[in-house]
């Protein structure tokens, strides 16, 4: 369970109590707007009737999708699911998939390990797929005898399942029993992403999100096939790891949050279990801790990490951003990241951690690099690949920094980005005017920031990563989708400026760029609307979309 701070010693500080009411008036006003903008039945393209056929509104979009003949398989109570024989990852995908149709269907579909014997769903390994298929492709076949889905792997097979829950009716996605024709239409599929990473970010800093909000948000993320699940764990605003020996991180650094609102943390079992959750649904959790800057709540916690000469650093309720620094002169620092670094990759599975890297206004360059080379060592020695933002550029590359999240909307660090991927460093594209869930749709939105611009859906689908930047071929590892949270409190805001942008960056980060195109996407993604509101998640209806 993830620990809310009380309000003690927060009380006292004024302007806390405007700042909320203010933060909830913008969120009432984000909601309405939404609403309204709902409630208009009109919108471009609105009089495509019905939308693409079943085997044609899959977000993201298959490598190739190919109608059969016939009516199709009809789950009914003789359904089974059956799982590759013996594997136990293939099992749990399939309990997994079993599980959430029982909710809905009321059907029992039990899970059994004899395949290809009888009617029904079956997911089989299947090694002798072209090697191409990659270890995230599978295939889909369904006919009137069943659905089978192979793949090379189990997280091939995971991936088939996100693509069937979206062939059968909206109504699929509810959490309670319906009555729906649950009928998959006859289709063959084959399907591979076009990039191996696909990622989205969550700032649980600037406002924290409960374990639940977090495992929340992983569910949206695994139905459009993201991969990586980045938590922006510490900013001025707050810290939200408990570190062993540290103490006052939690107990004083994780106190606060935007708008003087009570913080949290996650304790040790919290983040193993959104680890255990993640991976269940094939997402590799990369956590960041946000080093130099953006480090306002370490030196609440610990001030002798602070040198900067000035009066000792307050908790901080705002948002501006680039005023903090830990003390890059002082060994006392290397200690204190090498700590946090080495128990944060003890319980990271995956293969990286992010040091953050982004807005030090307050260090001169040379001092600023040999910071991120000596912490990225750290993480080389805590057995991880470092990941910062294009601000680290310079320090990438070779046995520094290896992955890259390109943010900058102005051009700058392109050529120190280029440089960097000259030197071997892989760069994740996560253009601020295209990628940043945080930016507002257009003017009259209500919630999210807009200093990188407004982001309808159309800019947020319409780009193509591998030419943002002039980089070495195969330099680009993929994309990420952040969403800071200044403006948004919890799951509902999030959900507000996520749907329906979310599936639009993960169409690009998956389908081959010959297979998309704006006018069929915004079909596409109207059918998602529906399964939206059967899921019971909110989403904005933009106008772009001609939502049914
Ligand atoms: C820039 S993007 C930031 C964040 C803010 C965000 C708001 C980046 C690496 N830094 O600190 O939250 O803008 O959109």
């Amino acid at each position: 369970m993830a620990v809310r701070i009380g309000r003690a010693g927060l009380t006292s500080r004024s302007g806390r109590i405007v700042l909320v009411g203010t933060l909830l008036a913008l969120v009432a006003a984000g909601l309405g707007i939404q609403r309204a903008l709902g409630d208009d039945p009109g919108g471009p393209g609105s009089g495509a009737a019905g939308g693409p056929a079943g085997s044609h509104r899959i977000v993201p979009a298959p490598l190739t999708v190919t109608d059969g003949d016939g009516a199709g398989y009809t789950l009914t109570a003789r359904t089974a699911i059956s799982a590759a024989d013996g594997n136990p990852a293939a099992r749990q995908v399939a309990e997994q998939l079993a599980a959430g149709l029982r909710r809905s269907t009321g059907l029992a579909l039990p899970v059994t390990d004899d395949h290809g014997a009888r009617d029904g769903i079956d997911l089989a390994l299947d090694l002798t797929l072209p090697e191409e298929t990659g270890p995230e492709g599978y295939r889909l076949q369904a006919d009137g005898h069943g659905v089978r889905i192979t793949a090379r792997t189990e997280e091939g097979l995971y991936r088939g399942t996100q693509t069937l829950r979206q062939l059968l009716p909206a109504e699929a996605e509810s959490s309670t029993r319906v009555s729906a024709d649950w009928t998959v239409p006859p289709v063959g599929i084959t399907d591979r992403p076009r990039y191996a990473y696909r990622g989205a970010m969550l700032d649980v800093a600037r406002h924290f999100f409960t374990v639940d909000e977090v495992k929340a948000y992983a569910d949206r993320l695994s139905l459009y096939k993201f991969n990586h699940l980045h938590l922006h764990l510490t900013d001025d605003q707050g810290w939200r790891l408990a570190v062993p020996g540290r103490p006052a991180l939690t107990g004083i650094g994780a106190a606060t949050e935007i708008g003087g609102t009570p913080g949290g943390f996650y304790t040790e079992a919290d983040y193993r279990e959104i680890v255990r959750y993640a991976q269940e649904r094939y997402l590799t959790v990369v956590p960041e801790i946000d080093l130099p800057g953006h480090t306002n709540a370490v030196l609440t916690a610990y001030p002798e990490l602070d040198c900067s000469g000035g009066p000792a650093a307050q908790p901080y309720f705002g948002n501006a951003v680039g005023f903090s620094l830990i003390c890059p002169t002082d060994e006392r620092t290397y200690a204190f990241t090498g700590e946090v670094i080495a128990h944060l990759a003890a319980l990271t599975p995956g293969p990286y951690l992010h040091i953050g890297g982004d807005e030090v206004k307050t260090l001169a360059p040379a001092g600023y690099q040999e910071f991120v080379r000596r912490v990225a060592a750290q993480v080389r020695a805590a057995g991880k690949i470092p990941f910062g933002w294009n601000q680290t550029a310079p320090v990438a590359g070779g046995d520094g920094v290896g992955l890259l999240e390109f943010w900058s909307t102005d051009g700058a660090d392109a050529r120190a980005t280029a440089a960097a991927a000259g030197r071997g460093a892989r760069v994740v594209m996560a253009p601020a005017g295209r990628a940043y869930l945080d930016m507002k749709y257009d003017s009259g939105t209500a919630l999210g920031v807009r200093w990188a611009g407004t982001v309808s859906v159309s800019n947020a689908y319409s780009w193509n990563p591998d030419t943002e930047l002039e980089l070495p071929a195969g330099a680009v590892a993929g994309i990420e989708a952040p969403l800071w949270t200044e403006t948004l409190p919890g799951l509902a805001e999030v959900d507000q400026m996520a749907l329906p942008r979310l599936p639009a960056l993960a169409e690009v980060g998956w389908s081959a760029q010959s297979r998309r195109d704006w006018d069929g996407f915004r079909l596409r993604l109207a059918a998602q609307g529906p399964r939206w509101e059967a899921a019971g998640f909110g989403y904005a209806r933009r106008p772009e979309i001609p939502w049914p």
